[in-house]
Formats: C-alpha cells, sequence, structure tokens
C-alpha cells in the first residue's frame, strides 16, 4: 500500500515528518491540506467523523500516524535508526517537547500577522480559489483563521508572551549547539537537529520550502532572526548536510 501524508507546504510540522521520511527513503505522496476545507474529506479518508485531527498524517499499511515526532520515528524504524538512537531517545523527546513550544508560539505570531495581510489570506485558500473565484471565497481565509484561534487558544496568548517562548527554546538551541560539536545532542545528526532546525520556521522560514511570498513575510520575525542569526547559518548548513529528498 502506498503511502500518503497528508499536509502543508508551509508547515512545519509536516516538514518535520517529510525530512525523516525523505531520510529514510520511505516513497510518498503528498496531499495539500488546507485547516477546515479539506477537514471533511480527509475524516472521510481516513475513517474518524470524531476527536481531533491534524497534519501531518501518514496513511498506509499501518493504518494513520498522526503527530509529526510519531511519523519521524516510524519512519526512522524503517530506515537505518540513527535519527533516534535508543539511548539518546529521553533527550530527543525532551528536545521535541521544547522545539513544539517555539512552534506554538511563533504559530500564534504568525496567525495573526496572515489574519492582518490580504495577499497572505489569499494565499492560504487553495490554488484554485486564489484567482477569479476569489471574491467569492475570501470570506473562507477568515474562517480558516478563525477556527484555528479558536482550536488552539491563540486569543488568550500575548505576543510577548509567544516571543519569551520562542527565545526561550531558541537559547537552549544555541548553547547546546555550541557545546556539542554543532548537534544538540550527542554530537551527531538526530531528531533533534530536526527539531531544532524546524523550531527556527516561524523567525525565518528555510528557503526550501514552498510558500507564498506574503505567508513568508507573516512568518518571519525580523527582530528574532537578527538576534539568532547565528542559529539561521545552522540551520541552512544542516539542511545542506543533511536533507536528503528522495523525490
Ligand atoms: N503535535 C502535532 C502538531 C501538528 C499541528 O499542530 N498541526 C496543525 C498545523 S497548523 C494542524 O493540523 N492544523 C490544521 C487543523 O488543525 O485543522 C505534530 O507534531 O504533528
Amino acid at each position: 500500500m502506498p503511502y500518503t501524508l497528508y499536509s502543508a507546504s508551509y508547515s512545519p510540522w509536516s516538514e518535520k515528518a517529510r525530512w525523516a521520511l525523505d531520510r529514510a527513503g520511505i516513497a510518498f505522496t503528498e496531499v495539500a491540506y488546507t485547516p477546515l476545507l479539506s477537514e471533511l474529506a480527509f475524516r472521510l479518508k481516513r475513517g474518524s467523523l470524531r476527536g481531533a485531527v491534524s497534519i501531518p498524517t501518514l496513511l498506509g499499511a499501518e493504518g494513520p500516524i498522526s503527530d509529526s515526532l510519531l511519523i519521524a520515528r516510524w519512519a526512522d524504524g524503517q530506515g537505518d535508526g540513527s535519527l533516534f538512537p535508543a539511548e539518546q531517545m529521553e533527550a530527543i523527546e525532551e528536545w521535541n517537547y521544547r522545539c513544539e513550544a517555539a512552534l506554538s508560539a511563533g504559530r500564534i505570531l504568525a496567525t495573526r500577522r496572515v489574519a492582518g495581510s490580504e495577499p497572505a489570506r489569499r494565499e492560504a485558500l487553495p490554488a484554485p480559489l486564489r484567482g477569479a473565484l476569489y471574491p467569492f471565497f475570501a470570506p473562507m481565509a477568515d474562517l480558516g483563521i478563525a477556527f484555528l484561534t479558536k482550536k488552539y487558544g491563540f486569543a488568550e496568548a500575548s505576543s510577548e508572551t509567544a516571543e519569551q517562548a520562542i527565545r526561550k527554546t531558541l537559547e537552549a538551541g544555541r548553547l547546546a549547539i555550541r557545546g556539542e560539536g554543532g548537534h544538540p545532542i550527542g554530537g551527531r545528526f538526530t531528531f533533534a537537529d530536526i527539531a531544532l532546525a524546524s523550531s527556527l520556521h516561524f523567525v525565518s522560514p528555510h528557503a526550501s520550502l514552498k510558500m507564498g511570498e506574503a505567508t513568508r513575510a507573516c512568518f518571519t520575525h525580523a527582530a528574532l532572526a537578527q538576534e539568532f542569526a547565528d542559529l539561521l547559518v545552522w540551520r541552512d548548513a544542516c539542511y545542506e548536510a543533511h536533507r536528503r529528498r528522495a523525490r
């Protein structure tokens, strides 16, 4: 049974899963998922009408695997196992947890900026709805943003708290890679590197990720990008050296 990854090209969680799948040499096709709009069809496909759904979700012979960490761990088990060495499992999970805090905080800031940018809201719609049909579908983008705001509780969070959360993760990351020969743990490339690289997504998304220009601008935090320019250089080098593409 072929593997299908429900994902979004601009999503760091999807990128974490993609990176691990590519690294393990697993062939898969991607289906672009748009929050809210794609949900019903996706639920029918994966056979669950109740409960929360999230992307990335991998569908294949094993049944659905949701959550980027679980997908990556599964993929690594099919590959050479180097992303999750048994003796470092706990440390890797801890790094993933820390990096998730930066991503959740970054998503709040990015979604707020998208809400205030007409061109980014347009880019958030599936491609066929961005052209001549756009005037009819423009409200869908607002609905999508309202949906995510409610689902993830963005409204309650202050931007300062969110920035602080990102800073906390990145400062720890900076210290760790200095102390461990360029990797967060164990002096070699593991899933902790992928997590840390992805945690910079809402500071400055990696150039290889497909997203519209307006979306990219909304996902960029100029002040944090300046403050953590050294980590962005590290991240880009990490992509250069370790982001193998299967397709
Ligand atoms: N812990 C999950 C988090 C994934 C996640 O937050 N996905 C969001 C990305 S915005 C999502 O599915 N949003 C679409 C929706 O909730 O409908 C993972 O690592 O895969």
